[in-house]
Parts: C-alpha cells; sequence; structure tokens
C-alpha cells in the first residue's frame, strides 16, 4: 500500500498549509492572503512554491505593479522557504489529528503483514515530523517525498520510486488519494487506486478512481461510497479484505487471502 498525506491521512490543507502560507505572506510584509475556497482552487497547482508562483503570475496586484518574471521567482522561493519552517513547527507541534479511520487501517495493514509506503510530493522537512508524530516513522517502510521527487504530481515520479523502493511490482500495489493530481500519478504508475475524497476534493477525482469513498469509515460509521467499480467496499468500511479484493480485481493478479 503507497499513501498520499496531505488531504488523505490527514486534513491538512485548509488549517494547516493555507495558514502557513498567509502567515508567510504576512511575516515578509506581502499584501496578500488565501481565504479557504481561493485556496481549495489553488490546489489544482500542487508543489507550494509552484502554487505561490502561479497565483502571483495571475495576480491582479502583480500585474498592476509590473512585477519582473526574476522578482515573482525570487518572492515564490522566499514565501515557500518561510512557509516550510512555518508548517514544519506546526508538524513538530502535533497541531494534527489522523483523518478518521487511517490508523485503524495502518494497524489491520502491520497485522497482514503488508508493506505500507507513502508517496508525497511536499518537503521532506514538514513531511517526517508530520507523520512521525500521527503514526511513528516505523510504520512507513518508505517515504517519499517532493525532495526525491521533484516532479509534482501528477507526475507518477514519486509513485514509481515508492513502488521500487518497496521492491514490489506495481500490480500488486493499490494507492490512497484524495485529489484528481494524486489519482492522475497513482493511475500513470498503473496502480489501482483508492479515493477518500475531503472538503475539498469531493467533486473532483471520484470519476477516476477504482474506488472511492468519503472517508475510510469505521464499523460504526461506515463511508459513503461514492464509486466501487468492482463492488469491493459495500460495508463503506476500507480494510485489508477490501484493498486486496480491489489490488486482485484491478490488476487481475491472484493475492493470498486470508
Ligand atoms: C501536496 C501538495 C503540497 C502541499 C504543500 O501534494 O501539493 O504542495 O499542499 O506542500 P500531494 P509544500 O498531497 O499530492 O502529495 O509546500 O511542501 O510543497
Ligand atoms: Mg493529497
Amino acid at each position: 500500500m503507497v499513501f498520499d498525506v496531505d488531504g488523505t491521512m490527514v486534513d491538512s490543507e485548509r488549517h494547516g498549509h493555507r495558514v502557513a502560507f498567509n502567515q508567510a505572506f504576512a511575516d515578509l510584509g506581502l499584501p496578500f492572503h488565501w481565504d479557504e475556497q481561493r485556496y481549495g482552487a489553488l490546489l489544482a497547482v500542487t508543489g507550494g512554491e509552484r502554487r505561490v508562483r502561479t497565483f502571483l503570475r495571475t495576480d491582479p496586484t502583480v500585474a498592476a505593479e509590473g512585477w519582473a518574471v526574476e522578482r515573482i521567482d525570487e518572492v515564490a522561493r522566499t514565501v515557500h522557504a518561510r512557509k516550510t519552517e512555518l508548517f514544519t513547527e506546526m508538524a513538530r507541534s502535533n497541531v494534527f489529528t489522523p483523518r478518521p479511520g487511517v490508523t485503524r487501517l495502518l494497524d489491520d495493514l502491520a497485522q497482514g503483514g503488508i508493506a505500507v509506503g507513502v508517496a508525497t510530493t511536499g518537503s521532506r522537512e514538514w513531511v517526517l515530523p508530520l507523520l512521525d508524530g500521527l503514526f511513528c516513522l516505523q510504520r512507513f517502510a518508505v517515504v517519499v517525498t517532493g525532495a526525491e521527487a521533484p516532479q509534482r504530481k501528477p507526475h507518477p515520479s514519486a509513485y514509481h520510486q515508492a513502488v521500487d523502493l518497496l521492491g514490489v511490482d506495481a500490480g500488486h500495489v493499490a494507492a490512497v488519494e484524495d485529489s484528481g493530481p494524486g489519482v492522475a500519478a497513482a493511475r500513470y504508475a498503473s496502480l489501482a487506486c483508492l479515493v477518500v475524497t475531503n472538503g475539498y476534493t469531493e467533486h473532483d477525482v471520484a470519476r477516476q478512481a477504482h474506488l472511492a469513498l468519503d472517508g475510510f469509515g469505521d464499523p460504526d460509521a461506515p463511508a459513503t461510497v461514492l464509486v466501487d467499480t468492482y463492488e469491493t467496499c459495500p460495508r463503506g468500511v476500507v480494510d485489508l479484505t477490501v484493498l486486496r479484493h480491489l489490488v486482485s480485481r484491478v490488476n487481475g493478479c491472484f493475492l493470498p487471502f486470508e
């Protein structure tokens, strides 16, 4: 199994990355602020520095002031560096909680002897403390971040690297994602793909997924199933059995069922 981080294992965008970007703008004396709705639209651009640069290139204030391309690039770099410091501090301070059902699923996978990897294109500086604080890093056999995969999703590089490092055949791996670029990256890497949508992604990803729900679900609080191409998750609870069925049905491989 290979998990995405932002939006998938932890709801980190709206009250996490967005807040850190806004604080970075303020710290640097820049007149920008991203509200929740605007940030949702900006999530189509993966990678924090690219997100800032894309925003600056289309912002009316920047255009009116006639910023040169070099200035835009420099400001994007500086804002992102400060945002990374701020978000790393948030990650270290344990202000986040896992999405419901993630820890149960990780326990289930560990009991089943399934190797678990992470493929995110977020910055390594915050990814490691965030994962360690929420789940303990030892749970993950492999962690690929933006440092190792500079080509951001939807490029499949992060997934290719995670699968290679796990030393398994892509046909035996499922990815867990929350966003359109993430699903595309997983599908380009030929992985079975489960999507757990969140408030920002509920409208844009479900149709690309093999299985999509609005959460991982728990036995006493099942998630709503949005797409279930292979009828693998009738109860709305993602567990090892569901994922084994999914991989087997998507790739036509026969994995041992226990
Ligand atoms: C996550 C991202 C990241 C974060 C910000 O992508 O797009 O850009 O929003 O992280 P994914 P950085 O969930 O698909 O891996 O600022 O560190 O880039
Ligand atoms: Mg994500």
